[in-house]
């Protein structure tokens, strides 16, 4: 099997980064952002435009850059191969001040909301917030590159596992974002019931109806007709739980419009273990929904 149908160690991913870089050198670049807890280099890749084979990514990397960081919780990750018995180790790996436990949850940490419900300030949970905002150096590494360059990215996405969503703002209060019409289904609802009503498949009307359906409804519908997987989609804190402190909420408030969490493969059956021969479908659809939000956001620059 290839090296995408695979997991890889740190080590092993930082000599990936390297040659790519190397073979690609008219495509990519690798920007170093700064130092984890236990000093290794964080990297964003930076995608820049190029003739490709894919009609679609051609037009889309002629208008926009893509920053792709492989991997934030390079401490964590690497622990999990270090120490196979903690293989769903998924805080940090930082320790602060004189606390018995280790790691702070880096989807806790961000300046949204910070440690409000659906977080714990207690240094022994999965879900613990960290001593205050950006604690971490990952966090702060990220958000700072995000800051640095928030007048020109134009969406946001993270990617997690496991549940099959599309999420969008907010994840820290049950509240509606003020863009929620446009993320959300609202409309799609309402719609496919005037659909049904009227029973009509026109092509005019079945355009009228698509050009109001929602973006990660729109995302969530890439996926389908890619692999043919389900993923639901839907606001972070209505659709799974309230959890503040994410990098989504928080690249959203800086004034980030488009900014999703994407949960990939599966719903349950292997959940954070997910078989490698499901990594490549799942890299295939969540790419198929990247491609749907950005060329959401080139008709509507
Ligand atoms: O709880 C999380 O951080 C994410 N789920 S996971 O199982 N991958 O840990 C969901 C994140 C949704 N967005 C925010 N909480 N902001
Ligand atoms: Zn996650």
């Amino acid at each position: 099997s290839s090296y995408y149908e695979n997991y890889h160690s740190m080590k092993e991913i930082y000599r990936w980064m390297d040659t790519v870089v190397q073979v690609h050198s008219d495509l990519l670049q690798k920007i170093y952002i700064g130092s984890s807890y236990e000093k290794r280099p964080l990297y964003v890749l930076k995608a820049i435009h190029v003739r490709e084979r894919d009609r679609t990514m051609t037009t889309l990397l002629e208008h926009f850059d893509f920053y792709i960081m492989p991997v934030i919780n390079v401490d964590g990750y690497e622990y999990t191969w270090s120490h196979p018995s903690n293989r769903l180790w998924r805080k940090s790996r930082s320790s602060h001040g004189n606390s018995k436990c280790i790691g702070t949850d880096m989807n806790r940490n961000f300046d949204a909301h910070w440690c409000g419900p659906g977080a714990s300030h207690s240094e022994c949970q999965e879900i613990y917030c960290g001593p205050y905002p950006e604690s971490e150096p990952e966090v702060k590494a990220v958000a700072r590159f995000v800051r640095d360059h928030k007048d020109t990215i134009k969406a946001y996405i993270t990617m997690h596992s496991y549940s099959q969503l599309v999420l969008f703002p907010y994840s820290y209060t049950m509240n509606k974002s003020k863009d929620h019409e446009e993320l959300i289904d609202y409309t799609s609802t309402a719609l496919n019931m005037l659909k049904l009503l009227l029973e009509e498949q026109s092509p005019v009307v079945l355009d009228i109806l698509k050009r109001y359906e929602s973006l990660a409804q729109k995302a969530a519908k890439a996926i389908k007709r890619t692999t043919w997987k389900t993923y639901r989609s839907g606001a972070g804190a209505q659709t799974i739980y309230l959890a503040p402190g994410g990098s989504d909420d928080w690249a959203y408030d800086l004034g980030i419009k488009y900014s999703f969490t994407f949960e990939l493969r599966d719903t349950g059956t292997y959940g954070f273990l997910l078989p490698p021969r499901e990594i490549k479908p799942t890299c295939l659809e969540a790419l198929s929904a990247v491609k749907e939000i950005a060329q959401h956001v080139l008709q509507n620059l």
